[in-house]
């Protein structure tokens, strides 16, 4: 490593709802890092300085998470998963086409399933009071079934998406934890095993627990100015 990096510092929330723990994004960083078994920091931050100009200048989206060594700062996930995975080994395959196809299953968990996922908790958590939300659920889920049924059939019988877990199960696994809704992901019991395999290694469970112990003190919400 240059003699310039620092110990990386991520960022995350210092409160989130009950919710939302365990589904924040910084921990996918957190595996990553446990999974290559590198040392790192957490900055913890409130939502308003997550909006800040300060923050900003790291996140223009005002968002969580970001990284940071003293020579690289970047803000989305799925860049600082692969950036984590880039500097030791154990997330990317040493030949070029298989790492190309682990970052290729970072950015379809991204973007091709992610979306889906998301669509659903909105008409189901985030957004459903409102008056669209129950009509729209039931498109919004069949839309997410598709992608699922498709994701079933790529996945097959094989433990993970390639010949070896790499950082595109990583993500995609991550990605698979925000469909809460158990009865839908064991339609697919393919994918319910994988991402129950995928949760089971050392490295998910030491970052799921350091993330979920940021909250053993948090209290009620923090209040806004
Ligand atoms: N595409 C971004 C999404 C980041 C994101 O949605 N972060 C959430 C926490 S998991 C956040 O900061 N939400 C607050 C907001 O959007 O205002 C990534 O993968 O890093």
């Amino acid at each position: 490593m240059n003699a310039e990096v620092a110990i990386p510092i991520i960022t995350t929330y210092r409160w989130v709802p009950p919710f939302a723990r365990g589904l924040v994004r910084e921990v996918r960083a957190r595996w990553a890092f446990e999974e290559v078994g590198m040392a790192y920091r957490v900055d913890l931050i409130d939502l308003p300085y997550a909006k800040s100009e300060a923050h900003r200048r790291f996140q223009p989206f005002g968002q969580i998470p970001t990284y940071s060594d003293g020579a690289v700062e970047i803000f989305e996930s799925g860049a600082i998963v692969l950036h984590i995975a880039r500097q030791a080994p154990g997330l990317l395959p040493d030949d070029a086409a298989g790492q190309a196809r682990a970052i290729q299953w970072v950015i379809a968990a991204l973007n091709s399933i992610e979306p889906f996922v998301m669509d659903l908790a909105v008409v189901d958590v985030f957004e459903a009071d409102a008056a669209w939300s129950p009509a729209r659920r039931p498109t919004v889920e069949q839309k997410l079934r598709s992608r699922l049924a498709d994701l079933s059939a790529a996945l097959g019988e094989r433990p993970y998406l390639d010949d070896a877990f790499s950082a595109g199960d990583l993500m995609m696994a991550s990605v698979l934890r925000g469909v809460p809704h158990s009865a839908i992901l064991a339609d697919y019991p393919n994918l319910a095993a994988y991402r129950a395999r995928c949760e089971a290694r050392p490295a998910f469970r030491k970052a799921l627990a350091d993330h979920l112990a940021t909250f053993d003190d948090a209290g009620e919400a923090p209040a806004v100015a």
